[in-house]
């Protein structure tokens, strides 16, 4: 059965697309907490929509996770349904996702096994630099009862994988918007555009211990700091820090050589401009953390939190990889900082204040690094073609 040229079933067709138009995707996503389930699957369901002609059910058990990271983005190509339990379609796609360990019902695989052309099902995992993902990568499952397998996809950094999400043009985009400048973008967001001399910094963050030591590092270092900081976890602690004098209608808290610039969550589109005209971010969870390789600056990561510090295997994992040809001095001060901005339990030392003043000084060295991380990055496959490639192979 060829993957693009079906005619799509009934169900489908209230997309309204020509008979000849293919992939019938349906994408499963459970938000456990945060943004990073809802994230990924709609930037998922985007990039097969937009470039490989799919029409994507994208299942989600709290579309309105959606609602603010969309900000009204037009989605031709993608149907938006809630799911629960109780209420999940029997008419499977061609392709079915399930992202991040969300369970289809069990309706869906009793529909899977009775249909004359069992869809490829896929379990989309989580990110992880770790080698052991290239040794399940692609590997079968099949399911205890029924006759159905699925098949374990593992997002990574290496051939190996199936690499990380990115769309076609977003370099190109990045790179234009860089060589227009960030004015225009500021303005729309109705803020002042930082100093030009200052170090532009994103925070976004979950709750951290750390904060209050680094806002005071860069209150009183002898650099301007500029630091905006979109709605996120980390907001109440900012403005707990700031004794609760953060000016109203989002205007600039002015403190020492830091000025603490507040945002409102904005949109996915806007978060990567965000990214991309800042000098250096601060990331956390999945998306953002890969949105920010992609933004070639230097970033720091918050990796969410596992228990028994499982994370912290991972983030090591990381860090091997990303600094493997990078100076020592400058692997060392972001490693360093990474410690402090990722504690394990129990350890309540932490301040980052203490690593910034090594990680400023080879901030120019890390830019660099960066941009050579993401062009190398840019050379593997991403990941929603490497999705449509392997179902095309498995639908042949
Ligand atoms: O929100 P996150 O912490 O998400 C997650 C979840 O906690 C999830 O359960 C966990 O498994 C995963 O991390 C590892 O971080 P993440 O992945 O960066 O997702 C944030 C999303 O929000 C991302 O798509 C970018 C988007 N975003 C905006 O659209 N606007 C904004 O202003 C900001 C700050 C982010």
């Amino acid at each position: 059965m060829p993957v693009c040229d079906n005619p799509c079933s009934s169900v489908f067709s209230s997309f309204e697309m020509p008979a000849s138009t293919p992939c019938r995707w349906d994408i499963f996503c459970k938000v456990i907490d945060n943004f990073g389930d809802a994230g990924v699957c709609w930037r998922l369901a985007r990039q097969l929509a937009n470039e490989h002609g799919a029409r994507v059910r994208l299942w989600i058990d709290r579309p309105e996770t959606l609602d603010a990271m969309r900000d009204g983005t037009e989605a031709p190509g993608i149907d938006i349904r809630q799911w629960s339990k109780h209420v999940a379609p029997t008419d499977p796609g061609e392709i079915v996702i399930e992202a991040f360990g969300a369970k289809v019902p069990e309706s869906l695989l009793a529909a899977m096994v009775a249909s004359p052309h069992p869809p490829v099902w896929i379990n989309l995992e989580y990110l992880s630099a770790e080698n052991w993902i290239e040794g399940c990568h692609m590997l079968p499952s099949p399911h205890p009862r029924l006759p159905l397998t699925q098949w374990f996809f593992y997002p990574g950094f290496t051939r190996n994988t199936g690499g990380l999400l990115r769309e076609a043009d977003l370099l190109i985009r990045r790179d234009r918007f860089m060589s227009r400048g960030s004015g225009p973008f500021w303005h729309r967001l109705g803020v002042a555009p930082p100093d030009a001399q200052a170090l532009r910094v994103s925070l976004f963050a979950y709750e951290t211990e750390g904060l209050g030591g680094l806002l005071e590092a860069w209150r009183d270092g002898d650099r301007t700091v500029w630091c905006a900081i979109p709605e996120s976890r980390v907001s109440p602690q900012v403005r707990e820090w700031a004794n609760d004098s953060l000016p109203a209608g989002g205007a600039p808290l002015h403190r020492g050589a830091l000025t603490l610039q507040t945002l409102p969550f904005i949109s996915q589109d806007d978060y990567d401009l965000l990214l991309w005209t800042c000098d250096l971010n601060f990331v956390r969870g999945e998306d953002s953390f890969v949105r920010a390789q992609w933004a070639a600056q230097p970033f720091v990561w918050q990796i969410y939190r596992q228990d028994e510090d499982t994370h912290i295997a991972k983030l090591d994992a990381f860090l091997c990889r990303y600094l493997k040809n990078a100076p020592k001095n400058t692997a060392d001060a972001l490693r360093a900082f990474h410690a402090e901005w990722n504690p394990a339990a129990g350890n309540s030392s932490a301040r980052p204040g203490g690593a910034w003043p090594s990680l400023a000084t080879t901030l120019p060295v890390l830019q660099r690094h960066a941009a050579q991380w993401c062009d190398h990055l840019a050379h593997e496959i991403d990941l929603a073609a490497a999705l449509a490639e392997f179902a095309k192979g498995k639908l042949k």
